[in-house]
């Protein structure tokens, strides 16, 4: 397998849990601007939206949206428990954190990291973020991780999420059930390894 990547954008999720598997798989950086990977190919023709993660599977086809390329990663190793068995209510609780993460906390850091987007948009994405980073907060109180289960594919996503909100600039120190499961999630050896990858330990 091989991941297309850019250093600590939502693709981090996705290396985090490649870590986690320990499923043999490489990666390449892609640059977002211009769209051409590290080796000098044309990202498009890799992956027609032009955005990371995409995930090249050993078949040769093309896996993307990180909440479905996480969910495949850890479908290949049951035993790990990276998400709760297909079918059971905890498994749509998962899908439930990462589409919240996605559509909510995700999304709302865009007009952060793009440079026309307006003060209104701003504005608006930033209350938004406010909102939705006390909710989280409050339900990890009294928990280590999203699930009840343990670590889950959610918790790679919500961490690669929170790293981003010095660009955004929120204080995250506001937030002590959110820096805890920070420094938690950190300390994960594949976290770190991941982390390591991408140059940014
Ligand atoms: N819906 C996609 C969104 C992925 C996404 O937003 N990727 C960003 C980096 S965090 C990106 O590659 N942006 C470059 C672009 O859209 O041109 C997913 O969940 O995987």
């Amino acid at each position: 397998m091989k991941l297309y990547y850019k250093a600590g954008a939502c693709s981090l999720a996705s290396h985090i849990v490649l870590e986690e598997t320990g499923l043999p798989y490489e990666t390449e950086a892609v640059d977002l601007k211009t769209k051409v990977t590290a080796s000098g190919a044309d990202f498009m023709q890799i992956n027609a939206k032009g955005y990371v993660p995409a995930l090249v599977l050993d078949t040769g086809e093309l896996l993307t949206e990180g909440p479905a390329i996480l969910q495949y990663l850890a479908d290949r190793v049951p035993e790990k428990k990276l998400v709760p068995a297909d079918g059971t209510l905890e498994r749509y609780r998962l899908q439930s954190w990462l589409t919240f993460i996605g559509t909510e906390l995700h999304r709302s850091c865009t007009p952060f990291f793009s440079p026309a987007s307006g003060d209104a948009w701003k504005a608006a994405a930033m209350a938004n973020l406010e909102r939705r980073l006390d909710y989280t907060n409050g339900e990890l109180a009294g928990k280590a991780y999203l699930l009840c289960d343990g670590f889950s594919v959610a918790d790679a996503y919500l961490f690669t999420v929170l790293s981003w909100m010095p660009y955004v600039k929120i204080d995250l120190s506001r937030w002590s059930n959110l820096t805890a499961f920070q420094a938690r999630v950190a300390a994960r050896p594949a976290v770190q390894a991941a982390l390591k990858a991408e140059g940014l330990a």
